[in-house]
């Protein structure tokens, strides 16, 4: 891995080379510096099985952390390669590394001195809420166009309802018989759950750049618990506001974990979710009324999407999730859905608290 790490401009000297647990998809290593006090780096084996156009998607990055870069530097906001995430060139000036064996690698200077949460409080949440309606907000103004979409259709509830009809009728893993059930409850919610592609075909719900992984361990926190970035940007394509705000409830608002074994543990908590909608709806105020309408949907779409694509998943024998055990994406999809039925039972409050505050 040194000679990896070589071909990227490090002016330091770099150290020992450690793996991180973090993500489904890419590959995370932290460089330590030899020297304290020097930076340290973050080093990304990119899965180019998921994201197929290397080259487009560290444009949409650089792209993305520049135009953020200048947002924040006409506030007056300094330090800011603790605030936004900086590519690291190789030294023939590319954005990423292809090795010999066809692997693509990237590196960030690492953001050091933070933190993240997988389960959160009100406070941070309010927080967390204010930070995600700002970087929508500061990207608000990028034209659409310029970026790629980093996966083809990756939010569009119909086609990942495609690629799980098509994964019914593979049955690859032969795992159908057993879970038939869940095939049915997917299919009972499918139109409901396809109404913002309907909306944005007749011209009623716009695209705007979207985060598109907006899970609450995506952000990072500073010593006195402030936001300092938002981070993981690969994803970071056009795509409607309800989905980035659903995929933090997902995440923050479930008194579980996504993945939790025991399913009592999971449900929707109001509190995280009043908490993050204070915070977004304060700095989120381009949002049209059908925008505002289809926000608390947005988190019962995500639960939804992810029940769906973990399911998915399973049934074609775990091509693409990381997994941690055989049975992982079926424990994933029931948890999924759990918080799904939780959130369908709360639905007339979560729509009370977004008129609150809008
Ligand atoms: C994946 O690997 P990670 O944690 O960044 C996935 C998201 C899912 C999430 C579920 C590119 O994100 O869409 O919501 O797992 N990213 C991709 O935890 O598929
Ligand atoms: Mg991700």
């Amino acid at each position: 891995m040194e000679n990896i790490v070589k071909k990227f401009d490090i002016s330091t000297e770099t150290g020992n080379i450690r793996p991180l647990k973090i993500g489904h998809i890419n590959d995370s290593f932290i460089i330590e510096s030899k020297n304290p006090g020097e930076p340290s780096y973050f080093l990304q084996k990119i899965n180019h099985h998921i994201f197929k156009d290397v080259e487009g998607l560290q444009r949409n990055i650089q792209l993305v952390t520049d135009h953020l870069r200048k947002k924040l530097s006409e506030r007056g906001e300094t330090d800011l390669d603790n605030k936004v995430l900086r590519l690291v060139p190789t030294k023939d000036g590319k954005l990423y590394y292809k090795d010999e064996k066809g692997e693509y690698w990237r590196i960030y200077i690492n953001i050091e001195n933070t933190h993240s949460y997988d389960v959160i409080n009100p406070e941070l949440a309010y927080k967390a809420g204010v930070a995600f309606g700002d970087f929508q907000c500061m990207l608000s103004d990028i034209d659409t166009k310029q970026l790629i979409e980093t996966i083809p259709d990756f939010h569009n509830m119909e086609f990942r309802l495609q690629q799980f009809r098509d994964a019914v009728k593979d049955n690859a893993a032969g795992r159908l018989a057993e879970t038939q059930w869940m095939a049915d409850e997917i299919e009972k919610r499918a139109e409901e759950m396809c109404a913002p592609e309907r909306l944005y075909r007749e011209g009623k719900l716009v695209k705007r750049i979207n985060h598109c992984d907006t899970k609450v361990n995506n952000m990072l926190f500073d010593k006195n618990d402030n936001v300092t970035a938002i981070v993981d940007l690969d994803t970071v394509m056009p795509g409607f506001v309800l989905s980035d705000f659903g995929d933090f409830m997902r995440t923050g608002a479930n008194t579980g974990a996504e993945d939790d074994a025991n399913l009592d543990n999971i449900g929707i908590n109001l509190d995280i979710f009043e908490a993050y909608t204070k915070g977004y709806l304060a700095k989120a105020t381009f949002l049209s009324p059908i925008e505002l309408e289809y926000l608390a949907f947005g988190a019962k779409l995500l639960s939804y999407m992810q029940t769906v694509r973990f399911y998915t998943d399973y049934l074609n024998g775990d091509t693409y999730y990381k997994i941690g055990f055989p049975e992982h994406n079926w424990q994933r999809t029931k948890a999924q859905f759990k918080l799904l039925q939780s959130q369908e039972e709360n639905f007339g409050k979560m729509q009370a608290i977004v008129l609150k505050y809008k």
